[in-house]
């Protein structure tokens, strides 16, 4: 049983919304948590990002569950991960699902692109799987798990390729007959238009698997539009990487030009902070339990060294 699966699942049909961070490291989970949201997005860019490398299928699958690992140890929130492709075929999605959820992620995510995926944002043109093939993915993905919550989320690239809503509509559809948890409809428009007209069109025939999106490109949307359109889950991908990318590059590129760190000191958390992020109160805490339990040992003549 996952705790973690059974809240994300359970908020996805109670709630109006459900409100995801996409993380990069532990760190950045942590402070996503502590900002309110819901749900951490273990993000296949963000992650690739700080590893180094594009995202473009280049890290493999124990990489990318290490690091979502990481965030769920770190956080008491549940997190999705972003599996890409499912890094592979068939047999690789079901050792995926096998993995990630013996490993305690509440939910994966595979779009359906073909191997090696790249950036949706990027240019120079993105290439969907086979609908057939996708769809069993999903269902071999659904026949693998082992614990009821445990959820699988298909997300739609039509709108990404520039296929159109016609085969996003018939993608979502053999997704779910496969028996996908939600659909996560992506789309790079300047506007939400795009993702509203697929939400109109697919509430009409599917009412109950649930809807989610990614406002990137189209972030001048509220979330009260969203829900409005019966969104049932937003996630901010890449916000928090871009914030501490920025925020890195100024810091640094200031202390290289002052040539002293004196002046940046009012623009970047206090070391203490740090501190409290990454649970040192607890350390100390231990500590202070282990001397104190110690004495008690040595006083009362307990243990080999009495
Ligand atoms: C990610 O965060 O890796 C995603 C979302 O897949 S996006 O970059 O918007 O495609
Ligand atoms: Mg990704």
């Amino acid at each position: 049983m996952n705790k973690k699966s059974e809240k994300l699942r359970d908020a996805l049909y109670t709630r109006d919304i459900v409100k995801v961070v996409g993380a990069h490291d532990a760190l950045s989970a942590i402070i996503g948590e502590n900002a309110g949201f819901d749900a951490i997005w273990a993000s296949g860019l963000g992650i690739s990002a700080t590893h180094g490398v594009p995202d473009a299928s280049i890290l493999n699958m124990t990489e990318f569950l290490e690091a979502a690992e990481f965030m769920d140890q770190a956080t008491s929130i549940p997190v999705i991960a972003d599996c890409d492709t499912g890094f592979g075929e068939v047999n690789n999605v079901k050792r995926m699902i096998k993995e990630y959820e013996r490993r305690g992620i509440a939910a994966v995510c595979i779009e359906d692109k073909q191997f090696p995926k790249r950036n949706s944002f990027l240019s120079g043109g993105q290439k969907l799987a086979d609908i057939n093939e996708f769809s069993t993915k999903i269902e071999i993905a659904k026949r693998t798990q082992t614990t009821d919550s445990f959820m699988v989320i298909a997300r739609l690239e039509s709108f990404i390729a520039g296929a159109g809503l016609e085969d996003a509509l018939k993608r979502a559809k053999s997704y779910t007959e496969a028996g996908a948890d939600a659909i996560l409809v992506h789309s790079k428009a300047k506007n939400a238009e795009e993702v509203f007209s697929f939400s109109e069109r697919w509430l009409e025939e599917n009412k109950s698997v649930p809807l989610i999106v990614v406002p990137t490109t189209y972030n001048q949307v509220q979330i009260e539009e969203l829900i409005i359109h019966k969104f049932k889950m937003v996630i901010y991908a890449n916000q928090a990487l871009r914030a501490s990318v920025s925020s890195m590059q100024q810091v640094l590129h200031n202390i290289i030009h002052q040539g002293t760190s004196k002046f940046i000191e009012d623009e970047v958390a206090e070391v203490k902070k740090v501190f409290n992020l990454i649970g040192t109160d607890d350390l100390n805490q231990t500590q202070q339990w282990f001397d104190g339990r110690l004495d008690q040992y040595k006083r009362l003549g307990l243990g080999m060294n009495s």
